[in-house]
């Protein structure tokens, strides 16, 4: 199989080829700048995979796309290109648009206008669980378990007091494939277009197009401004310094999120190829916050009190926050999915490879 990816430099382009490389072909696409970097890549050993072979295109040229599927023929297209950090757009709104939003629209165009008798390629696109801002879904009441109905935090606080009336399950929210979007971000608006889109290419003209709602999905490749990597670096950095450096400056610690390991996401992923095409959410179970995360991620290095090592920074505060993520993955669980590396496995491996990138054993 040969397979197309964009964003073939991120985390999940990273990710993707280590899975694939060794049996498959992929294709990866990257944007040619003065300092682009294949760092993960030749971290990852597979820089000069025979099996790889990289592209230059840019997401938001369209040409560039159809060029690259009419030379290549991939069987299966993964725009994964985005330009992913959520705070950051929102300071380049509209450059994420372009990216994020109009970079998956590209994509799809130049699958439609290749699409013959002959040449059916399945395309996926990376979607993620920001679309659903403040957004979840709860069970209503006890009597009535099976009566579903969305809520947003923006009107319904989760912790909030209908808990104690017995009413609602706090520990029931919880966002599927039926959770109305809704975004919190420029980056989340442009990847609701870019799954709207996705499914609509769907309908309108019969491609295979899958979204995959992705939660959080993590892992030693995940880039250093992201929260979980931010503190695991930090972690391994401080224990390396002999407990000398300045605090870690954190935004909202009480955000809370599904983090999953991207090994399962993958797994998802290639799973949801094998079946007609649809959307998917795929998340972990497990909910935390960014505290439990710094308690879990210090705790490696034997610190339990580690808040004496964390400044907040109202700079790390969105304009709009996204306060709860858990998906209910029990679509894609029953393809036969489940996720195999628990919160704790996954905030140790990214510890220990932090250590080691710092030569600390
Ligand atoms: P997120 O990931 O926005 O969920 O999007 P991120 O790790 O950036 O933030 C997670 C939560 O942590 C809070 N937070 C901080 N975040 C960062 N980056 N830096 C900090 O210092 C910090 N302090 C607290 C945030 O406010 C937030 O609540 C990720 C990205 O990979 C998206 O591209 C992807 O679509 C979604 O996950 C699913």
């Amino acid at each position: 199989m040969r397979y197309l990816l964009t964003g073939i430099t991120g985390q999940a382009g990273v990710e993707f080829a280590k899975r694939l490389l060794p049996e498959h072909e992929v294709i990866g696409m990257y944007r040619r700048t003065a300092n682009v970097s294949f760092g993960r890549l030749t971290e990852a050993g597979l820089f000069t995979s025979p099996n790889l072979r990289m592209v230059s295109g840019d997401i938001t040229d369209y040409s560039s796309i159809d060029r690259i599927i009419r030379d290549y023929r991939p069987d299966v297209i993964g725009n994964l290109a985005a330009a992913s950090h959520v705070g950051d757009s929102f300071k380049e709104p509209l450059a994420n648009l372009q990216i994020t939003g109009a970079g998956c629209a590209n994509v799809l165009e130049a699958v439609r206008n290749n699409y013959s008798d002959s040449y059916k390629p399945k395309f996926w696109q990376m979607s993620s669980s920001e679309m659903f801002g403040s957004n979840y879904t709860r069970p209503v009441c006890y009597d009535q378990y099976n009566s579903l109905e969305h809520f947003s935090t923006d009107r319904v606080p989760v912790n909030a007091e209908y808990s104690d009336k017995g009413h609602y399950f706090d520990d029931d929210a919880f966002q599927d494939e039926n959770t109305p979007l809704s975004a919190n971000s420029p980056y989340a608006a442009a990847k609701i277009y870019a799954h709207n889109m996705t499914e609509l290419y769907r309908k309108a003209y019969g491609i295979y197009a899958n979204s995959m709602i992705c939660f959080n999905f993590e892992g030693p490749f995940r880039g250093e401004t992201f929260v979980t990597r931010k503190v695991t670096k930090y972690v391994a950095e401080l224990k390396h310094s002999g407990f000398t450096i300045p605090k870690l400056r954190l935004g909202n610690l009480d955000a809370q999120r599904s983090w999953l390991a991207a090994s399962d996401m993958i797994e998802a992923t290639l799973l949801a190829l094998e079946h007609p095409s649809d959307t998917y959410v795929v998340s972990s179970p497990e909910v935390h916050s960014i505290r439990e995360l710094c308690a879990a991620a210090f705790e490696q290095i034997g610190v339990t009190d580690w808040m004496r090592h964390v400044e907040i920074d109202p700079a790390f505060f969105r304009p709009v926050e996204v306060p709860y993520l858990r998906g209910d993955s029990r679509k894609i669980a029953q393809l036969g999915w489940a996720p195999k590396v628990t919160f704790k496995d996954l905030v140790s491996e990214m510890v220990s490879r932090d250590l080691s990138r710092y030569g600390v054993k």
